[in-house]
């Protein structure tokens, strides 16, 4: 028995061979000869599933005897991207897997395109989760990440005429081998109805919730292994399933469709993610959402605890609650819930474990963003959660009264509940009040929330606050998505780097070895011919791999400002117009990026884009100095092979609106220089790499509040630029949509009149930085070298330093090694 374990789990080459094909004809029922690509891919993912069960079992047994202090990283969002090249790689048989499948003729690469990846989420703070959640386990600490097992990831997007067209993410269409449904743990979520008070037996006082609906919350995990460690942590994310007993009233009275019909609402509330989108915000469907999660997973946390015979009193030293951004953050509420209602602890007992327990990390400065539930909304989900709250609010501005009596505005600031006008439950008040700890994920973001977004919070409790910056996780941005710098780097300096990304300041001794930067500069021709030939086969355009590669890929939004950029390629197609001959460097711009699918103007955005590209790509004029190429369906999958062949990386978001960004990590890591303003991380990048190595422009946070003060007129700036104003005027006429001057309107007349974003402003700035850009891309040894020293020194900018902060910093946790059991 001892050695079928061993077998299954080998990790040399024989056996991993056996096993894929044994997989292939067990697991999938195919002979070689029948097989598709996709069984291929499954047979390999079963392979590597093998051996990960060990360390899981291995890892869950360490935790569970040792009862070891977990972190719970809550989050509505994960956005993991493909698992079986990251288990590879995690597990050191990446070289050997590919030799298994090429001696059977397969490519290794063909088959990690099979997975349709899980786009459980919308952007940055979805992807941030998942960088977490792989160096929680990389460095050996004791995590669950807990969230929504959405049947529908973030849409899939493509183009129709230049216009965005969603389309639905049916990721689990194949099947989902990396899941396991562990429905032995299901646990059951009430919703609506109202609270009754009755006296228990000693005469107390107490509330029972009486719910008009029960759902089922079903966890389905997710092995999440570390880097060459046995540590293998879990991603648990709830399903929800109509329970089968509860409508059976309804059945028995014959009204087989009513029961039928509540079997598939009760299910709708895993069904899809919401994209970010303003008009969706107060849907009733997101707030359950939430509340069903959250609340699987605070009982969770409480069978774990029954389980490992840990008294409730000790929820707090067992766990370290993380809030990933406000979605989660009705868990205060529910803790207290739970702790007062179901467990029968005082209030004053269960009030201190759930401060102790939480921590709140905010990922926004755009106010509009804040969440707010309308009252009759709430009172009609969560009737429990909203008496809880009427009396933390209580009970909190009691508290606040004593330190500044008579300041009632500060109080009505303060309050869980928004009074003016129509009312709301705060729901960033909520986890302040609720928490321990509270972050901002970048330097400059902390300290506006500070002085601004949360400024009461830190007035009243300054000791709370402190930053994390962001980071991202090198074994997939780096490792897997640049095998190539990865192959440059290992040979340099040993493999240390992937576990400690400060090594890589040991690239810098070899700026000056002519044949080091030679093989750098090869490394990055390679992957700008290999994405040259992917958008050719995509957009049937035709790609300069040796043209400047200038990318911006995010979510489009009028503060990430994609129309900036958009704006420079006018200006740039205005010169060559005016002067055919003029000496230009060429370049290849390239976007990716979703818009939300209610958001009319960052719509527009995509089609000014492709608009401008329709025309700038096949002017003859231009003679191929000017690509614009709009790559539809940015996701993980797609980012892993655009960051590794950028030269320029754009992060010109108005300078205090993006809170930190991520993907400037991911360029800078894949050697990419950046063009940026002083906004989110873009200051410490800039710290880190000197400013001699970055392309800097645009007005200041402060500068922005300043202009903002004295009434920006944006009308001034647009007499003032002769070049502002050609581009402006081009774009107005109807140059980019064969004459129609109304399509791109209602963009330019933004621009115009209001400019909320400062693009404007910025103009000037932007392109004479742009030429800055062009002036030192022709010089490719110089080029290379400021590369080179971006990548040495974005060791900072590792997802392991920030995750070592949040552990010794808010969560107080050590690392647990396993050993593996056999
Ligand atoms: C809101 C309402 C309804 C449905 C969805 C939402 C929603 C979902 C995600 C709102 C915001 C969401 O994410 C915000 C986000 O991604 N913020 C980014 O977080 C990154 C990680 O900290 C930062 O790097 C980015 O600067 C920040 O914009």
């Amino acid at each position: 028995e001892r050695r079928g374990i061993s077998e299954r789990a080998s990790l040399d080459k024989r056996a991993l061979r056996r096993s894929f094909l044994d997989n292939l004809l067990y697991v999938q029922g195919k002979f070689p000869r029948l097989a598709t690509k996709n069984d291929y891919y499954l047979a390999l993912a079963h392979t590597v599933r093998d051996r990960l069960m060990q360390r899981w079992i291995s890892t869950a047994a360490a935790y569970t005897t040792q009862c070891s202090r977990t972190v719970c990283y809550l989050s509505a969002e994960f956005l993991m991207g493909p698992h079986l090249g990251n288990n590879l790689i995690n597990l050191g048989i990446y070289d050997v897997a590919a030799e298994v499948v090429g001696e059977l003729g397969l490519d290794l690469e063909d088959l990690l395109y099979q997975e349709e990846e899980p786009g459980l989420g919308n952007g940055g703070l979805g992807r941030l989760a998942a960088c977490f959640i792989d160096s929680l386990a990389t460095l050996e600490v004791p995590a669950l990440g807990y969230g929504i097992r959405y049947e529908y990831g973030i849409f899939h997007q493509t183009l129709s005429d230049g216009w965005q067209v969603e389309k639905t993410d049916k990721w689990l269409r194949f099947g989902n081998p990396w899941e396991l449904a562990r429905p032995e743990w299901a646990v059951e979520i009430k919703f609506g109805g109202h609270t009754e008070q009755y006296t228990d037996e000693h005469q107390r006082l107490r509330v029972r919730w009486v719910a008009a609906r029960i759902v089922n919350g079903v966890p389905y995990d997710t092995p999440i292994l570390g880097y060459h460690v046995n540590t293998a942590n879990t991603l648990r994310l709830w399903k929800a399933e109509a329970p089968e007993s509860f409508d059976f009233g309804q059945f028995n009275r014959g009204d087989y469709a009513g029961a039928v019909t509540q079997k598939i609402v009760s299910e709708n509330l895993s069904k899809v993610l919401y994209p970010n989108d303003e008009q969706e915000a107060g849907k009733e469907l997101r707030l359950q959402q939430q509340f069903f999660f959250v609340s699987c997973s605070l009982q969770d946390m409480l069978r774990i605890l029954q389980i490992q015979r840990i008294p409730v009193e000790k929820f707090h030293e067992k766990f370290a609650v993380q809030l990933n951004d406000t979605h989660p953050s009705i868990g205060v509420a529910e803790l207290m819930r739970l702790l007062v209602d179901e467990q029968l602890l005082a209030w004053d007992t269960a009030w201190d474990i759930t401060c102790k327990s939480f921590g709140y990390t905010n990922h926004t400065l755009m106010p509009e963003a804040l969440e707010r539930w309308s009252l009759p909304l709430f009172q009609r989900v969560l009737p429990r959660h909203l008496e809880i709250i009427y009396e933390i609010n209580a009970r909190f501005l009691d508290q606040v009264r004593i330190r500044f009596f008579g300041d009632e505005a500060r109080i009505a600031r303060l309050s869980l509940i928004e009074e003016q006008g129509p009312r709301y439950v705060r729901m960033a008040n909520l986890a302040c009040v609720g928490s321990h700890a509270i972050n901002g994920v970048a330097d400059l973001h902390t300290e506006l929330l500070k002085q601004d977004v949360l400024k009461d919070f830190y007035e009243l409790c300054p000791e709370k606050f402190s930053n994390k910056t962001n980071g991202v996780t090198p074994r997939r941005w780096i490792v897997l998505a640049n095998p190539r710098l990865t192959s440059l780097i290992t040979e340099t300096l040993g493999d240390g780097w992937i576990r400690d990304l400060d090594l890589l300041r040991g690239l810098e001794s070899h700026i000056d070895d002519a044949a080091f930067v030679q093989r750098w500069q090869a490394v990055k021709r390679a992957n700008k011919a290999d994405l040259a030939t992917h958008i050719e086969r995509r957009l049937q355009i035709s790609i300069d791999p040796d043209s400047l590669f200038d990318v911006q890929v995010k979510r489009i939004h009028e503060y990430k400002r994609q129309h900036l950029a958009a704006l420079h390629i006018v200006a740039l197609y205005c010169r060559i117009k005016a002067n055919p001959n003029i000496e230009m460097v060429p370049r290849t711009f390239i976007f990716g990026g979703k818009a939300a699918p209610g958001y009319h103007m960052a719509k527009l955005m995509i089609k000014l884009i492709t608009a401008i590209g329709d025309v700038v790509n096949f002017d003859p004029d231009v003679r191929g100095r000017l690509k614009v190429a709009f790559l539809p369906n940015f996701s993980v999958t797609n980012g892993q092979r655009i960051y590794p062949a950028a030269d320029l990386s754009e992060q010109i978001s108005t300078a205090g609106k993006e809170a930190s960004g991520t993907g400037n990590m991911k360029f800078q890591m894949n050697g990419a220089l950046t063009i940026g303003t002083m906004d989110g991380a873009n200051i410490e990048i800039m710290e880190e790499v000197g400013k001699e190595n970055f392309f800097q422009f645009g007005l200041l946070t402060p500068e922005v509040y300043a202009w903002q003060a004295r009434g920006y007129r944006p009308q001034e700036c647009y007499e003032r630029s002769p070049a502002l104003r050609e581009v402006i005027d081009l774009i107005g006429s109807g140059y980019f949509a064969r004459g129609d001057s109304s399509v791109f309107k209602p963009l330019i007349d933004v621009l115009l009149r209001y400019d909320p974003y400062f693009l404007l402003a910025d103009f000037d700035s932007y392109v004479a930085c742009q030429d800055e850009v062009s002036a030192v891309y022709k010089d490719k040894h110089r080029w290379a070298r400021m590369a080179i020293l971006n990548s040495a020194r974005s060791g900072k900018f590792s997802s392991d330093r920030t995750i070592r902060q949040y552990c010794s910093e808010i969560w107080n946790v050590d690392k647990v090694p396993v050993r593996l059991l056999s």
